[in-house]
């Protein structure tokens, strides 16, 4: 597994012991998103809450971490599409169980991206790590799913007041759809206050740019920064 192994299990001297407990499922949790193991990073999330961890900070210093890891590991060639999907998944599982607490205690997410594979296509792995990477990071978001019409994604922008729109493709052919959904959200109510942001595997810098989005991210963890730099965060 290779450079996951940094996240094995740390001895934590000095401390009480309920912080070891926090710091020892925390630590449980960040290796379970690297590794994909759903079950396991839910009940370390669930052991991590019950010694007093804060929900936030397990977005922050566990998970997005651990996706990030994921990320860098696939660009590198040690890890594979499987194992990026485990690892979203077990995310997934996490952010079930951490959503409402967030919501509970008031954290305002630093922005709302609506996000959706465009029409025709039904690729969602990378468009699913993408949307989880930017939940690790903050965001809210609002997943549209796959073929999504331009239609569907200017209703969802401005019903739930989006700060960007995410677009994603894999296609060549659907590549035009980008620019059509492109065009219509240019074209709707909220158009001053949001930004389109596109990726996928056949879009470049230089085809975002020819179809007016204002930022492209070439994958999950560049998705992250440009969504902060499109929001000014
Ligand atoms: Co399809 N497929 N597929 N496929 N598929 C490709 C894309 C293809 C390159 C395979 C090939 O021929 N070598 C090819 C496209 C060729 C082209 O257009 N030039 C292709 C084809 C042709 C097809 C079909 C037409 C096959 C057929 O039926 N004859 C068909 C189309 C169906 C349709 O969509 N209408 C089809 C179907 C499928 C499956 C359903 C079997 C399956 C999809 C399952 C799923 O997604 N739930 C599938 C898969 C898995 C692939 C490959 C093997 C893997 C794609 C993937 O998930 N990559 C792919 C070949 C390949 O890439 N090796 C292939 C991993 C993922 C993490 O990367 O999606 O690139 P990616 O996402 C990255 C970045 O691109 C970026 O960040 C992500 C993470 O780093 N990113 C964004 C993505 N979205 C972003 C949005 C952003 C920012 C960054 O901002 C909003």
């Amino acid at each position: 597994m290779g450079r996951a192994a940094w996240y094995c299990r740390p001895a934590f001297p000095g401390t009480s012991d309920s912080e070891a407990l926090r710091m020892t499922a925390s630590s449980d949790l960040s290796q379970a998103v690297l590794t994909g193991d759903a079950a396991a990073a839910v009940s370390a999330a669930r052991a991590a809450l019950d010694a007093g961890a804060e929900p936030m900070s397990l977005v922050t210093q566990c998970i997005a971490p651990a996706m990030r890891e994921a990320g860098e590991l696939f660009e590198q060639g040690d890890y594979f599409v499987p194992e990026l999907l485990m690892s979203a998944r077990a995310t997934k599982g996490v952010f079930e169980i951490l959503r409402p607490l967030l919501a509970q205690q008031g954290v305002e997410p630093i922005g709302r991206v609506v996000l959706g594979t465009v029409d025709g296509d039904l690729h969602d792995i990378g468009k699913n790590l993408v949307g989880a990477m930017l939940e690790g990071g903050g965001f809210e978001v609002i997943d549209l799913g796959v073929s999504v019409k331009p239609e569907q994604f200017v209703s969802a922008a401005e019903q739930r007041q989006a700060d960007i729109v995410g677009l994603s493709a894999l296609l060549t052919t659907t590549m035009p759809a980008m620019k059509s959904a492109l065009s219509a959200l240019k074209s709707c109510s909220r158009v001053d206050k949001m930004k389109i942001m596109v990726g996928g595997a056949p879009v470049t810098q230089a085809f975002a740019s020819s179809i007016g989005a204002d930022g492209y991210a070439e994958n999950a963890s560049v998705a992250v920064s440009m969504a902060r730099q499109l929001i000014g965060k």
